[in-house]
């Protein structure tokens, strides 16, 4: 009698648990439906010197945040007023760098065989790694069930090679590097932020609060459990266009959230020492011994940051990305180094 009612029990939970599987993932497929193609951003003021620029004071940051290891110690570190986009940088910006450079990504490359000699030749073809839910975890956490190298993905198909940006010029643009990003930012007369540069602002230039640790409302990240259920509570299962959400107090959108960031700096496991921004040999003998030769740190988070996962939608947050290797959750923006309003 007692093993029957067990039995009956047992069945009722995994009938509710099919319910709300099959729920969660029939609502954010409804979500999928109603997502914008683009987002209404404020207007500037005629007399904004820099146009889809803010303005971020100097002041004394404390670097890092006590989550995740990689992210102690915390420490000061002075930081200049500088300019930096109010929004990621978008595909139609992308594109108008392309179209005046004739500029060709690093994804649209294949990869060179004497630097990655272990690859094999399908994973050597022009491409990036891309982010495809999977319907069911085997065997735990290995990113390879969620993460996949498609070839011919890039930044004009970022979902791979059937997909395209059409319609989504005010979405981030992805499946970039650190090289891509510097030579747009080159292009464009400016630079990319420092680690420390990017933190000062996502916190809108005050002192770090206990609120950051909380999942942000005003962001677009994972709500669910990571990485099977996204109920996209926040309005947007992938990629959301550019300023979607409220703005922090200084008018930067999506500092938190939607893609990671590239930064300047180059990456290294935590804070006790500050990474040069060009490679020397103390930079060499301090980096993780069998890690990827360079890394660039990346700040913000994605979509695809969860709770149950990885609770990196948080100014202090930070992550290591290769520097030959597209990823689609990863885009930048740019600083400008010159005097404020
Ligand atoms: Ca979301």
């Amino acid at each position: 009698m007692n093993s029957k009612r067990v039995l009956v029990s047992l069945a009722v939970v995994l009938l509710a648990l099919a319910a709300w599987l099959w729920w969660s993932a029939d609502s954010a497929q409804e979500h999928a439906r109603h997502e914008p193609l683009q987002c209404a951003l404020p207007a500037q003021p005629a007399s904004a010197p820099y146009p889809g620029m803010v303005w971020v004071p100097g002041g004394t940051l404390q670097l890092g945040d006590s989550v995740y290891r990689e992210e102690l110690p915390v420490r000061k570190v002075a930081v200049q007023g500088f300019w930096m986009d109010r929004t990621e940088v978008t595909n139609a910006q992308f594109a108008a760098f392309v179209q005046a450079t004739a500029y060709v990504t690093v994804a649209e490359q294949a990869v060179d065989a004497k630097a990655h000699p272990e690859l094999a030749p399908d994973l050597r073809l022009p491409g990036a790694v891309v982010f495809i839910s999977p319907n069911d975890l085997v065997g735990g956490g290995n990113p390879a069930q969620w993460w996949r190298y498609l070839p011919g993905a890039d930044w004009r198909h970022p979902g791979g090679q059937q997909t395209s940006i059409e319609g989504r010029g005010a979405f981030p643009v992805v499946n970039l590097t650190y090289r891509d990003a510097l030579a747009y930012a080159q292009w464009a007369g400016r630079v990319l932020p420092s680690e420390a540069q990017w933190e000062w602002a996502a916190r809108a230039a005050v002192a770090p609060t206990e609120a950051e640790h909380a999942q942000p409302a005003q962001a677009n990240t994972w709500q669910g459990l990571f990485p099977v259920r996204n109920s996209a509570e926040d309005g947007f299962v992938g990629l959301a266009p550019v300023g979607c959400y409220a703005p922090n107090a200084l008018g930067l959108f999506d500092m938190l959230g939607n893609v990671w960031e590239i930064t300047r700096d180059l990456y290294l496991p935590d804070h006790k020492n500050l990474a040069p921004e060009t490679e020397t040999a103390e930079y060499a003998s301090l980096r993780p011994a069998g890690g990827p030769a360079a890394s660039h740190v990346i700040k913000g988070g994605s979509f695809l940051c969860a709770p149950n996962y990885c609770m990196r939608y948080r100014p202090g947050a930070r992550q290591a990305q290769e520097d030959d290797l597209a990823v689609s959750h990863l885009g930048f923006r740019t600083i400008l180094q010159a005097p404020g309003p």
